[in-house]
């Protein structure tokens, strides 16, 4: 017989759930949150995971989220663990990845009195968060207004975590007795209400007379350029830009986490830009800028059109339109797939040079890049070449922050790898954590490419009962956080080591700790063996570590751009 909570909140709050199909839930120990925990564990209709660490729990609900494009749920106990989500809410609310955060709270007469394990929950999240349900308590005789008060704080925010997609904070207040159970609930829902709207496919389209002054002005430029940031591996979107690319005036620029491919997309900006001169760049100056998708990393093509900025820059994105290039003029508010389906009724080729003349230089850089490559020292850059080289087609890839993302971005990825990588606030607090949530979900075999520090950081990520056998992890040791021997700062400084932090720590005992399967390399001869048979399948999820020289690392890349 199904265990329910007594505490008709938790019943409410469950039930809301279900009828807006949340169907995955992480929930970290407490007692405060057993109502939620009993009553969510029981549920036919929901997939309960137990994760400890809040911080971790988090990522691991983002990871998740991240490939299913549809809310997870994070219920944790009151006081501290709340603030342990913040990393990942902050992620999640730049990276426009839906979670329900549910939080245990006392009622308001325990708060700041001298309670064990209370802190102010209410609104805990306000800078970083789509909307903040703070509830009230409801005691065994509560009048309806107050369960109707919460009902529609609950019901406003599920709605939003839809719609909006990002990150959404609802507190809880229980009074003990906590742990009441029941075999039906007391609180329903009609069958009326059990009908929610998926509202999430309701787009207006554009005006089509005001798409059509833009029109005239793409119809009328030869230097047209679209920027994709990050992007979720969309069918539709890869045929539009198949499309715009016929347009010899339209050059495309894509990342390594934008998921999209062609032959005469520019997929590594920092090669072709780092090279340039200012007349060079006078020349890639675009007339129009079209931007969509999420956050880029390159900061080169930041720094490049903050300079040379276009004379209109439009952004398409349902709700966000960030100003990246200090060039914003126009904001499309609906969704890429749309924009473009209506746009190309309403515009036309354009003859020109300017796609062909940077795909040349694109070129040139790659004949470079690949000499540059033939001889080097064992380093990160050859590292990655390798691993790049090896990495099976079709795996789901994961990256960490810092300079695995970064050197990611020179090499091409197998075309069918899809690439993710945390990089809403760039934080190196959970990218495992989120690799592990991810693989958790996907059905093709993840690998997670991953610096030290940040490995070293997130390392409760592997205390995780959840981790595939298939998962890999590809650990670049460089005894420190190598990107700050490679930005020009810190080395001019006599406290390199505060930035670097230098480390002689190795994985393996952390592997022997949770079960994996651990090997290591500090060769290339070696890496390409030990490549050729670490994704097989397996037993117990891999780790391979390469360890590199960090002071090699920082002369090798500085040369490949000399070189470039
Ligand atoms: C939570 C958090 N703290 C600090 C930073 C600043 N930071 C950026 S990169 C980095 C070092 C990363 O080192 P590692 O993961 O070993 O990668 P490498 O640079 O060696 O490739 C640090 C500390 C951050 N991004 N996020």
């Amino acid at each position: 017989m199904p265990q329910y909570p007594k505490q008709e909140l938790a019943q409410l709050i469950l039930q809301q759930c279900v009828v807006n199909k949340i169907e995955n839930v992480v929930i970290s120990p407490g007692s405060r949150n057993a109502p939620l925990t009993i009553g969510f564990v029981n549920h036919p209709e929901i997939n309960a995971l137990s994760v400890v660490d809040e911080r971790s729990a988090a990522f691991f609900a983002l990871g998740m989220a991240q490939q299913l494009q549809k809310p997870v749920a994070l219920i944790c106990s009151s006081g501290s663990a709340l603030l342990n989500y913040y990393p990942a809410i902050a992620e999640a609310y730049y990276s426009n990845i839906p979670l329900v955060v549910i939080s245990a709270d006392r009622p308001k007469y325990l708060i700041d009195i001298g309670d064990g394990q209370t802190i102010r929950q209410e609104n805990v999240f306000s800078n970083h968060i789509l909307f903040s349900a703070n509830l009230k308590e409801l005691k065994a005789n509560a009048s309806i207004e107050d369960l109707k008060w919460n009902e529609t704080l609950i019901k406003e925010a599920l709605k939003i975590v839809k719609e909006k997609r990002g990150p959404i904070h609802i507190n809880v207040p229980f009074d003990e007795p906590l742990y009441e159970v029941t075999d039906q609930f007391t609180i329903t829902i009609s069958e009326e209400e059990k009908k929610v709207k998926d509202s999430l496919l309701d787009e207006i389209p554009l005006n089509v007379e005001e798409l059509q002054v833009f029109a005239n002005k793409w119809n009328g430029s030869v230097k047209k350029m679209v920027i994709l940031g990050a992007c979720f591996p969309d069918k539709m979107i890869q045929t539009q830009l198949n499309h715009i690319i016929k347009d010899p005036s339209v050059l495309v620029l894509t990342e390594t986490t934008s998921n999209v491919y062609h032959d005469r997309f520019i997929n590594s900006i920092d090669q072709l830009i780092f090279p340039m001169d200012e007349e060079e760049m006078k020349d890639l100056q675009p007339e129009i800028l079209l931007t969509f998708g999420g956050m880029v990393v390159s900061k080169r093509i930041k720094q490049f059109l903050r300079k040379f900025r276009p004379a209109e820059h439009w952004h398409i994105d349902k709700f966000n339109a960030p100003d990246t290039y200090h060039c914003l003029s126009y904001h499309f508010k609906v969704s890429p797939q749309l924009f473009f389906s209506q746009f190309f009724f309403l515009t036309k080729k354009k003859e020109g040079d300017y796609q062909k003349k940077w795909i040349a230089v694109k070129e040139e850089r790659q004949i470079k890049h690949h000499s540059f490559l033939q001889n080097i020292e064992f380093s990160d850059l050859q590292a990655f070449d390798f691993i790049f080289k090896k990495l099976p087609n079709q795996v789901h890839l994961q990256l960490s922050n810092s300079s695995v993302v970064r050197y990611s971005q020179l090499f091409n990825i197998p075309r069918a790898t899809e690439v993710f990588c945390n990089r809403g606030t760039s934080g190196i607090d959970g990218s495992t954590s989120t690799a592990i949530g991810a693989a958790y979900v996907q059905e093709k075999q993840t690998v997670f490419i991953t610096g030290d520090i940040s490995f070293l950081y997130d390392s409760n990520a592997l205390w995780n009962k959840y981790l595939k056998n298939d998962f890999r992890i590809i650990l670049i040791n460089n005894s420190g956080g190598g990107i700050f021997r490679f930005i020009p700062g810190p080395k001019s400084t006599n406290v390199l080591e505060y930035f670097e932090t230098p480390h002689q720590l190795d994985a393996s005992h952390l592997c022997k700790m949770f079960g994996i399967d651990y090997q290591f390399m500090s060769d290339g001869k070696g890496l390409e063996e030990s490549l050729n048979s670490f994704f097989k399948t397996s037993e117990k999820p891999r780790l391979l570590e390469i360890f590199t020289n960090a002071e090699l690392n920082d002369v090798v890349l500085k040369n490949y751009f000399k070189y470039l």
